[in-house]
């Protein structure tokens, strides 16, 4: 089922399995924080959530590079495992787990599955005469290779022809039901321009798919044999694609496969997830993913990355932009302007420094500091007042006060009578969020927060408690009207809060622990989990809602403003 918002399934989001010949860069945490948000979007809605990620280790490329390093290939994955544990540590990443394919219970039971598909005639033993890409360790139909002038379409490095002796699986049999479950959305393949792609090469047929490799003399040991044939290896791809389903494969995880499963990568290896792995799913009798996405590529600086160019976005690079600019940042920039749509998103050093400005220091950091500030200026950091969202109370109306206030000062907003549904708004922001985290558009999902931010700064404007508050002691009830208002910024930037928390945690935990919002869960932790769901926590004026009494302190500043000018971090000599 594809979900919608008001799914309450078990739910649960994958990355690819990485490579380990070489370290982590900017498109593996790419996909991963992704994965991040989607999952503490989830956990907060209150959905039993589980996210996995983990190292793809068998393939040849990591002998190869292990040889040429002076290891043996696991010592080479296990370093290189660790780096991307200690990435995704640094990113602040929420995965319930970490699956290196090396592991004994990736290899059993992937094992388990091929046996199955061999005593069942869905992987049967034949010759393969074909154009393989050793770069990327695939196979290329004749029309793709000869597309591509016989050279990989990712690395541009040559072809080679190979005649094997290989198990081949029968992904043939499985093309009508493909295209129906694609068609129908059963498999939901997203975006939907993707979609298309898929269904366009499925239209030119499926042929069987070598799930082997023969063991040639002098070749590494590596990688996992197949069921009761020595001579062979399990195809790296086939058995790491095993690994989403191996992880939950237990008693206690099972839920999560019947669950809503959610595949996310890049669109290099769509046909994997949305063609090979169903196919095998299907033939196993297992369930099928309910979405398979497939972003597109970050590139550097208008240029696309590559090994050979060296200009890889590492790690101590995004590691230098957070102590710069904050962790929280980085995820915010790589989140809302990476290629989760069909585009190639490019990371350049002067549109992060314009959107850490807009929408963080100017924006966000700015609207939560100056509530804050006001709140502990003119009310010692109290809340003093609550509002049903009315801005009435006995004696008079917030809002005609502060109207009245300005107007004294010679001053009068644009449109006197305008006005401000806080509760509705905060309330449609939310259901918007949702609809978009339901299709995985978390830039949609994150500018609901943003809206909620942008109605209180427009609000402020128009309100100007800052003149207001000159006329406490001297205007009948300002000091009420103050209050009113003010209230109902903080709990409307709180609710903001609760939407922008899945891209910034750490800085959304601050604020909470600022306010004393110690009621959404345990402040000490911003880990933690929520303590009831987004439906109750975002109720305005709820059991969750800022309070009388609650204390409010003003905090540090929470996103200072950058220079335009300063320099990429990373890139000054040491
Ligand atoms: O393909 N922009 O592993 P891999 C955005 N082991 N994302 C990028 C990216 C970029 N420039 N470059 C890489 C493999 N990625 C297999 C997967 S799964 C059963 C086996 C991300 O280390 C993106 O998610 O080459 C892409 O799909 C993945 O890294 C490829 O990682």
């Amino acid at each position: 089922m594809p979900s919608d918002h008001t799914n309450q399934n078990p739910y649960y989001i994958t990355t690819p399995i990485y490579y380990v010949n070489d370290r982590p860069h900017i498109g593996h945490c790419y996909t991963t924080l992704i994965a991040d948000v989607a999952a503490r979007a989830q956990r907060l809605v209150g959905r039993d959530t589980f996210f996995l990620t983990g190292t793809d280790e068998h393939a040849e490329k990591v002998s190869k590079t292990a040889l040429e390093n002076g290891k043996t290939p696991y010592e080479w994955a296990t370093i290189n495992a660790e780096r991307f544990k200690d990435a995704f540590a640094f990113m602040d990443f929420s995965n319930d787990d970490f699956v290196r394919t090396t592991e004994e219970r990736h290899i059993s039971r992937a094992s388990a599955y091929i046996k199955k598909l061999m005593d069942q005639g869905d992987i049967e033993l034949g010759d393969y005469e074909g154009w393989y890409d050793p770069s990327q360790e695939e196979y290329l139909t004749e029309t793709v290779a000869k597309e591509n002038n016989y050279k990989s379409p990712v690395t541009g490095r040559d072809l080679e022809k190979r005649v094997e002796q290989n198990y081949f699986f029968r992904l043939d049999k499985y093309e009508g039901w493909l295209r129906e479950q694609i068609e129908s959305g059963t498999i939901r393949v997203l975006p939907e321009a993707r979609k298309n792609e898929v269904l366009g090469r499925l239209k030119t047929g499926l042929n069987k798919v070598p799930v082997s490799r023969k063991i040639k003399d002098g070749d590494p040991d590596w990688g996992i044999k197949m069921p009761g044939d020595d001579s062979h290896r399990i195809y790296v791809w086939i058995e790491a694609l095993c690994n989403y389903l191996t992880t939950v494969d237990t008693d206690g995880r099972r839920a999560y496969w019947n669950g809503e499963v959610v595949h996310l990568m890049a669109k290099d290896i769509l046909w994997f997830h949305a063609v090979i792995w169903p196919a095998m799913l299907h033939a196993l009798g297992e369930k099928v993913p309910d979405t398979v996405y497939a972003h597109a590529y970050w590139i550097s600086e208008g240029t696309k990355m590559s090994k050979s160019l060296g200009n890889f976005i590492e790690i101590d690079q995004l590691r230098a932009y957070a102590e710069r600019y904050s962790l929280d940042a980085v995820r915010w920039f790589l989140t809302t302007q990476g290629p989760l749509g069909a585009n190639d998103a490019d990371f350049a050093h002067a549109r992060f420094i314009e959107v850490y400005n807009a929408d963080l220091a100017n924006s966000i950091g700015n609207s939560m500091s100056r509530v804050g500030n006001m709140i502990d200026k003119y009310f010692n950091g109290e809340i003093t007042r609550t509002c049903n969202g009315e801005f009435g109370f006995e004696g008079g109306k917030a809002l005609q006060l502060a109207i009245q206030a300005l107007n004294d000062a010679g001053k009068s907003p644009d449109d006197p009578s305008r006005t401000f549904d806080f509760p509705k708004t905060t309330q449609a922001a939310v259901d918007s969020a949702l609809q978009a985290l339901a299709k995985l558009d978390l830039e949609e999902m994150l500018d609901s927060g943003r809206s909620i931010v942008r109605f209180v700064d427009d609000f402020i404007s128009y309100s100007a408690p800052f003149t207001l508050a000159k006329r406490v002691g001297e205007l009948e009830h300002a000091d009420k009207a103050l209050a009113t208002i003010l209230y109902s910024c903080a709990e409307a930037l709180r609710i903001a809060s609760l939407l922008l928390y899945p891209a910034m945690p750490a800085k959304m935990a601050q604020l909470w622990r600022d306010w004393n919002c110690n009621h959404l869960r345990d402040p000490g932790d911003h880990n933690s989990p929520f303590l009831t769901p987004l439906s109750e926590l975002a109720t305005w004026t709820g059991e969750h809602s800022m309070s009388v009494g609650q204390r409010v302190s003003k905090g540090e500043v929470m996103f200072m403003r950058a220079d335009a000018n300063e320099p990429t971090p990373g890139s000054e000599p040491a």
